[in-house]
């Protein structure tokens, strides 16, 4: 079955289990953020996500807003945009359950991420944290979203959406056409990974990735952390005792010069390439020096914003309600076409 045009609909989420680091700004935010000036945009705060590991009902509530903060202060636009917590759209839940249907269950045995998250202690893991990628297709196909701007760790949860969705197509296609769904129902969605820092690792490891949950807060830039701070964490991210090289092709097998060139570049817009124009050859200190001067520049205004806004929780819950308003709109019909399409009766 072909799928019919779509029109073009952003959708992407980020965790409410704390607070974001520059991973998720450069690997996912800062893309968001460009991408409101060419596509209808939907950015949500997903806190049924993040109590598929146990939350303190109330740091819960203050990560919600937080995130809400870094969104608008990072250049999320709320009257272009909607922005919402996952929880107040009853629609991500509901399509969630069909698609846990539609999925099959050695499709989500595949999936890295519940093994890393999950490790060792398999069988005390929550059933939320092995059904986690479910629930993000029902969140980008509750909206007919056709792109998806997320991090490289993403990748594989995006294939598995698009998976799900043809799936659907594909076992409903009788019922679809009878409704008048000619060209299938579900959009493909495309995931939208580009830019010099889609996977930031971490400053005291260049082969693991820069993660909230990591037990060393020297291992991540916090979007709150003040200039000082990243300042220091910069100076001792681990390096090598090679200068930087001249060429985009030394970095290789460099993990942690590749990061810190890949963290500039993104911050600077510009290519590594271009960035090694300026510092290849050089010693480390010097780029670091450089490097904390652009990410306190770039960062800071941002870090001052969430703290302005957060001052002022009832804004931020206003700006939540009117989001999950806008969303529901778009969401609500197209729950109901699926209701109809996979043969639930409703009487009203
Ligand atoms: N290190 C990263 N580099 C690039 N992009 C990243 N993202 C996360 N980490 C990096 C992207 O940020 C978006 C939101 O991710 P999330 O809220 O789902 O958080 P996460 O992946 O759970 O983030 P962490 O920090 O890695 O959390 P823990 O420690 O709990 O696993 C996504 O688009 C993601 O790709």
């Amino acid at each position: 079955m072909t799928t019919k045009k779509f029109k073009p609909r952003v959708f992407s989420g980020m965790q409410a289990t704390g607070n974001l680091h520059l991973g998720n700004y450069l690997g996912a935010l800062k893309r968001w953020v460009e991408m409101q000036a060419t596509h209808e945009c939907l950015y949500c705060i997903v806190d049924m996500h993040a109590i598929t590991t146990w939350q303190d009902p109330k740091e819960l509530r203050e990560s919600i807003r937080s995130v809400t903060a870094a969104y608008v202060a990072a250049g999320l636009d709320p009257s272009k945009s909607a922005i919402f917590n996952q929880s107040q759209v009853p629609e991500h839940a509901e399509l969630a359950w069909v698609l846990n249907c539609v999925a099959r269950l050695g499709w989500l045995n595949r999936m890295t991420q519940f093994k890393e998250k999950a490790g060792k202690d398999r069988e005390n893991a929550s059933v939320g944290l092995y059904d986690y990628p479910i629930l993000m297709a029902a969140d980008i196909l509750a909206y007919h979203a056709t792109h998806v701007p997320v991090g490289d760790d993403q990748k594989q949860h995006l294939e598995l959406t698009r998976d799900i969705a043809q799936k659907f197509n594909n076992d409903y296609a009788e019922s679809m056409r009878a409704l008048g769904f000619e060209d299938g129902f579900f959009p493909l969605p495309e995931p939208v990974i580009e830019g010099p820092a889609t996977r930031v690792m971490s400053l005291r490891d260049g082969t693991k990735k820069m993660s909230k949950s990591d037990a060393s807060d020297l291992s991540r830039i916090n979007m709150i952390d003040d200039a000082d701070t990243i300042a220091k964490k910069i100076q001792k991210a681990k390096t090598d005792p090679e200068p930087l090289p001249t060429e985009e092709a030394g970095l290789n097998n460099r993990p942690e010069a590749d990061n810190l060139v890949g963290i500039y570049a993104a911050l600077a817009d510009a290519s590594k390439g271009k960035v090694l124009q300026e510092f290849g050859g050089g010693q480390f200190s010097t780029f670091k020096k450089a490097l904390a001067e652009i990410a306190v520049t770039k960062i800071g205004p941002v870090n001052s914003e969430m703290r302005r806004l957060l001052a002022d929780p009832e804004e931020i819950d206003r700006i939540l309600g009117e989001g999950a308003r806008r969303a529901r709109e778009i969401a609500a019909p197209i729950m109901s076409d699926v209701k109809d399409i996979v043969g639930f009766l409703r009487t009203s």
